[in-house]
């Protein structure tokens, strides 16, 4: 029964030790689903990804379980190029959210692999460090401008250096990004989705509001952002985009959807106030036109919507030659494991712009034990070999999964709009 003796043998391993044996799908629920691939080798060393697409997850569960894991076994777990190709190239059907998040699990898990063969943090596979912490920003909101600002103002104590700001908008019920009182912000609150009402000329009165006051109050020592979310037409984000300019954004965020890349040529004619998009883009091909037309500043794409740290490096080397810099997406429903996978590249990618930090609950980060930490501003990326980050897969299990989909968003007069 003894397998033909491999070519690729290293001081760390052979490649029948890092023949992958085994690879399986956690899914657990500590406040919020989470999906997570583990894949292991034949030395016992094992490495997981992050597979959650909010609102879809047992979608990624299912890519997963029925079509990519049979095709890892019998692997070897070090090829992770040729593994990635063979996933994206063979799969004939390319892209797509579902698809890619399920590429990055693998791609993170084999990164993670890989370092703790190799001994070390992926940031050093990387190519090492580029700095000392990654600039991170929060999440500020409020019922009113008041609100927000209190809340800046907390933050600033806290030590963040930068911070991004949402108030509630006269006249709109259930505005992006506020959070239900007394609870850490969450979207996707219901099985089946909220229904929230938008008007666009309610919201673009109250912004430009909101950051004159953040500016008196706080000065400019601090970098300010702003999440658009997708609601505006390329013009209306001009007009918000040029009203901004006196109180010097770091970002704004999704000003319009990004389908038709060309509409922030809009933009851009008529604001310096620098633009973030990509958080829902799956692959370069999504960002090819804003990059190369250096229509934005940074590209939000991150790890695990992105096709992992494979698909995600070539993103960043191609925005680096138009002076476009990175600014992962970070919310919480991108589990620590994304978090973890996300810092090393922060700490080793050259174009870094900032990270987005949104607090994971305590029963999340218990599940997900990490080594990244927060201070001064900056999270940093543990030493421990791999990603740094593990599954508590006993405890995962005492949180079955509880579906929950993402809000959706109608004008005032019915008709369905982008959330
Ligand atoms: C952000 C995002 C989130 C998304 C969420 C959707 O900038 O952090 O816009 O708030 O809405 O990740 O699942
Ligand atoms: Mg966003």
């Amino acid at each position: 029964m003894s397998p033909t003796p491999s070519p690729e043998v290293t001081a760390n391993g052979s490649a029948r030790d890092r023949e992958i044996i085994a690879a399986r799908v956690i899914v657990t629920c500590p406040g919020r689903n989470f999906v997570t691939l583990k894949i292991e080798t034949r030395s016992g060393i094992s490495g997981i990804g992050d597979a959650t697409l909010n609102g879809r997850e047992l979608a990624v569960a299912a890519y997963l379980q029925e079509h990519v894991v049979p095709n890892l076994i019998g692997r070897d777990a070090g090829r992770i190029e040729d593994i990635w190709q063979f996933l994206y190239r063979g799969a004939y059907w390319r892209r797509g959210p579902v698809t890619m998040t399920a590429i990055a699990a693998v791609d993170m898990a084999l990164w993670d692999i890989l370092g703790k063969l190799a001994g070390m943090p992926v940031y050093q596979l990387l190519g090492g460090r580029s700095r000392e912490g990654a600039l991170v920003y929060c999440h500020a909101n409020g019922r009113d401008i008041s609100e927000t600002t209190e809340q800046v103002g907390a933050y600033i104590e806290q030590g963040f250096l930068a911070v991004r700001a949402q108030c509630g908008v006269p006249g709109v019920k259930k505005a992006y990004g506020i959070s239900t009182a007394g609870k850490p912000y969450e979207p996707a609150e219901s099985e089946l989705p909220a229904e929230t009402v938008w008007s666009t000329p309610k919201y673009l009165e109250i912004v430009p509001q909101l950051f004159e006051r953040l500016r008196a109050d706080h000065g400019t020592g601090v970098e300010l952002l702003h999440d658009a979310h997708h609601r505006l037409t390329p013009i209306e984000a001009a007009r918000l985009a040029r009203s901004l300019e006196p109180y010097r954004m770091f970002w704004l965020e999704d000003a319009t959807p990004a389908e038709n890349q060309k509409s922030f040529e809009i933009i851009r004619q008529h604001s310096v106030t620098p633009l973030a998009v990509g958080e829902v883009f799956n692959s370069i091909w999504d960002c090819k036109h804003l990059i190369e037309n250096q229509l934005i500043d940074y590209i939000r794409t991150t790890i695990v919507h992105g096709g992992g740290i494979t698909h995600l490096r070539r993103l960043a080397d191609f925005a680096a030659l138009h002076q476009v810099r990175t600014g992962f997406h970070g919310a919480t429903d991108l589990s620590p494991v994304c978090m973890g996978a996300a810092l090393h590249f922060d700490t080793w990618v050259p174009n870094f712009g900032i990270q987005e930090y949104m607090f994971h609950s305590d029963e999340a980060n218990e599940v997900f034990p990490h080594d990244y930490y927060f201070r001064e501003g900056r999270l940093h990326c543990g030493e421990s070999a791999g990603h740094g980050v593990t599954i508590d897969e006993k405890l995962a299990a005492r949180y079955p999964y509880a579906p929950k989909q993402l809000p959706i968003a109608r004008l005032e007069d019915g008709s369905m709009w982008d959330w």
